[in-house]
């Protein structure tokens, strides 16, 4: 089956890290009511759900994706680049010490989850304001003895390499051409965003099931007349933080 760790909105949200995106109001409970509905969301794909806790020290935290990244393998637990998410690994690699051996980047390495995207054996790296080369050859060195390729990716007009390019299959990605070289893609199928809706490529595949923001109608479409089936959901005061789907869970199959 399919464990998803996620993690309790903090009360300081609004206080978060923001790198593209103009700080606007966020309502944490409003932002709480669309979590819950994401986790739903989860549930109704298949998944166990397990919450993390979080606090007030740890503005972040909802978006777990970035402390790790858990293969079938081992567990590699980040070290976030932004300085003040440092703190979230330590709640987030004792949830995961009960399911994988835990790997952890180590200094000068940075990392957010969110520039690693797994396709099968592939593992491509953001290299970005978020995650260094140090980091990059760590995770090549652990990975190899696994059979995994990694290959970085230089991203620098948006915040992760999955802003701007996620797996729908293991064959197909969706993505946003402005934001990245296609030469380290070419193998894969594409569907490209809509031209309109720049951040539309972050979307979480769960088995067959896609789950997607409602925000982004147009690619939307362009997903579904793939015949995929999706399920959307409302994650605008998410977005707000800078968040998409991807970033609130960690799901990894479990016996
Ligand atoms: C940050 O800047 O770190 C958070 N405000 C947003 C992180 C979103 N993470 C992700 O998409 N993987």
């Amino acid at each position: 089956m399919w464990l998803a760790v996620t993690r309790e909105i903090s009360p300081a949200l609004a206080r978060c890290e923001l790198t593209h995106l103009t700080r606007q109001p966020i309502d944490v409970e409003h932002a709480k009511e669309q979590h819950r509905e994401y986790e739903r969301q989860l549930v109704e794909a298949g998944c166990r759900v397990e919450r993390i806790s979080s606090g007030p020290d740890m503005p972040d935290s909802v978006f777990v994706e970035d402390a790790a990244v858990v293969f079938d393998a081992l567990a590699l637990v980040t070290r976030p680049g932004a300085p003040s998410r440092r703190a979230e690994t330590a709640a987030v690699t004792e949830a995961l010490r009960e399911y994988r051996d835990i790997r952890t980047i180590e200094p000068p390495g940075t990392m957010d989850g969110g520039d690693v995207l797994v396709v099968g054996r592939r593992v491509f790296v953001g290299r970005s304001s978020r995650t260094n080369d140090a980091a990059i050859d760590q995770t090549r060195r652990l990975l190899a003895p696994h059979g995994y390729t990694v290959d970085a990716v230089d991203v620098s007009d948006c915040l992760h390499l999955k802003t701007a390019v996620t797996a729908l299959a293991d064959d197909l990605l969706l993505m946003n051409p402005m934001w990245l070289p296609s030469e380290p893609f070419a193998a894969f199928d594409r569907i490209e965003v809509d031209p309109g809706e720049p951040m539309a490529a972050n979307a979480l595949k769960i088995g067959g099931r896609v789950i997607y923001p409602a925000s982004f109608p147009r690619t939307l479409e362009r997903i579904e007349r793939h015949g995929l089936p999706v399920r959307v959901v409302e994650v605008g005061e998410l977005q707000k933080a800078e968040g998409a789907v991807t970033c609130c869970s960690l799901v990894f199959r479990i016996p």
